[in-house]
């Protein structure tokens, strides 16, 4: 069983899609069954600003339409997958808090996404984020999660949560697995050494799944490269034309040899030039499926309740087996 999920936070970029939701789409195979979730309980966890004043953004409804738009439009089928709001099953959030009751406060400080995010007022939220995580997962007694690489730390404490309910409890919930995807860090447009994310401040650091073709072509002109004229791959002393190799190769469905060969006589001028054409590509199909999607918004909101519904089932069977077993009476 694969589970796994994204947050409605904002623009969904090429990371994201890379790194996660074409590999989604991909493992949606007769014989598979695929769980993927809109989290819009952890897309709460950075809403509240502590400025001049206290504010919480409540834009969560229209990024969740938005992103089950792109989504679908990716090639996730509600028909074969699983597919829900995290907030509609609220056994998640119980699970959360049986979590927080069987394991020491400390596991969770050692986690690099707590440190790298929080700032001088963060939520309680932001801090219990992994236990959330860890619901999502153990909740569906997934086997593999298909995350980027900068989820496999809580990948890899879920698993230590599943062995505490295991050893504690006599339950024989299933160890999940990080499953990595061919493109699991996808790098800044402009720094090769750090993560295309979201949260970036810039906006020209990433590509969004809605970025018009225009600004597809001059985030693309205007990325990072070096003063060398060839093309070639070397992820240590040229790390942001190596990214756009890896992108380019995701893609255009070439191995990077195929690529580097194709290149290699080649300016980066045209590279540059034929990145941005593949990319505009593949988001424009996107775009005009998503389009269409968002025409229909009652049958969009239909779909995930059915996926909700139908999440809960499987949701509810397991939650019920871990309370019986912790002592609950159920
Ligand atoms: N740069 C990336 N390369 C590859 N995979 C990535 N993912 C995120 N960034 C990259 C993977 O995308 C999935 C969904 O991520 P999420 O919902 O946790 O997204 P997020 O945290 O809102 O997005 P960002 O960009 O990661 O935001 P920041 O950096 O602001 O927190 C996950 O599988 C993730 O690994």
């Amino acid at each position: 069983m694969y589970f796994s999920g994204i947050q409605p936070t904002g623009k969904m970029h090429i990371g994201n899609y890379l790194g996660a939701v074409r590999n989604w789409v991909k493992l949606q195979q007769p014989g598979n069954q695929n769980i993927y979730c809109i989290v819009d309980l952890h897309a709460l966890t950075d809403k509240l600003t502590i400025d001049h004043e206290i504010k919480f953004d409540q834009n969560t409804k229209s990024d969740t339409l938005s992103l089950a738009a792109t989504l679908i439009a990716s090639g996730i089928n509600p028909k074969q997958s699983v597919f829900f709001i995290q907030s509609h099953v609220p056994e998640h959030a119980e699970l959360q808090w049986i979590l927080s009751c069987i394991a020491p406060k400390n596991w969770l400080n050692k986690m690099t996404q707590y440190k790298d995010k929080k700032k001088e007022y963060s939520t309680l939220g932001l801090y219990t984020y992994p236990l959330l995580m860890a619901a999502d997962i153990i909740l569906y007694q997934a086997q593999y999660v298909p995350v980027g690489l900068d989820q496999k730390q809580h990948i890899e404490l879920t698993r230590d949560y599943v062995q505490r309910l295991n050893s504690l409890f006599k339950l024989n919930i299933v160890e999940p697995q990080y499953l990595e995807s061919t493109c699991p860090k996808i790098m800044s447009l402009r720094d090769g050494n750090k993560k295309m994310s979201k949260s970036d401040a810039i906006d020209g650091n990433r590509i969004n799944i809605d970025d018009s073709k225009e600004e597809i072509f001059e985030k693309i002109k205007r990325s990072k490269t070096d003063s060398i004229p060839q093309i070639y791959f070397d992820q240590d002393k040229r790390p942001e034309i190596s990214n756009l190799l890896r992108i380019y190769s995701a893609f255009s469905n070439l191995s990077m040899e195929q690529v580097i060969e194709k290149y290699l006589t080649k300016t980066t001028v045209d590279f540059k030039r034929d990145l941005s054409e593949l990319i505009a590509n593949e988001l424009n199909t996107i775009a005009q499926k998503k389009k269409q999607i968002l025409n229909n918004q009652s049958e969009l909101e239909q779909t995930l309740k059915e996926g909700s519904m139908k999440a809960r089932e499987i949701a509810s069977k397991n939650l019920k087996l871990i309370k019986e077993n912790i002592g609950l009476l159920v």
